[in-house]
């Protein structure tokens, strides 16, 4: 009998501990899904918000970007590789249309940006999008 209450006594202390971690768990994605960050590709130097961006053949990285919004801005273009036409770069918002180099630095002053900026190759093949939050 003795041993009887032991046992249902391990199964339900069992139980409770699964059902805490589940909630817990719960929780903490939760927070991370409605919780918007900052993106690891935005620094800020010297009070100027800058965002780097990679351009290679085919594509650019990262796809979507959380910003600060109200901070001047600039967008740095890491060319690597680059010989497609993600090369041939536009900004629609900005009236920003530029050739980009195969390989380097190439600088874009965004101001000091409220709404999204799409970033997209002449044709729209290639698009990454930044969120000011
Ligand atoms: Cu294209």
């Amino acid at each position: 009998m003795k041993n009887k209450l032991l046992t249902i006594g391990a199964i339900v202390v069992s139980i409770l501990l699964i059902v805490a971690v589940i909630i817990l768990k719960q929780q903490s994605s939760e927070e991370d899904a409605s919780g918007l960050k900052i993106s690891q590709n935005v620094s800020i130097v010297d009070g100027t918000q800058i965002i780097d961006i990679d351009v290679r053949s085919g594509y650019y990285a990262p796809r979507l970007t959380y910003a600060n919004k109200d901070l001047p801005t600039k967008l740095r273009m890491n060319s690597v590789d680059s010989y497609g036409c993600e090369r041939a770069f536009r900004i629609p918002s900005l009236n920003i249309s530029s050739e980009l180099p195969p390989d380097g630095l190439t600088e874009f002053e965004l101001g000091t940006p409220t709404k999204s900026i799409l970033g997209t190759c002449s044709m729209g093949m290639y698009t990454f999008l930044i969120k000011f939050i």
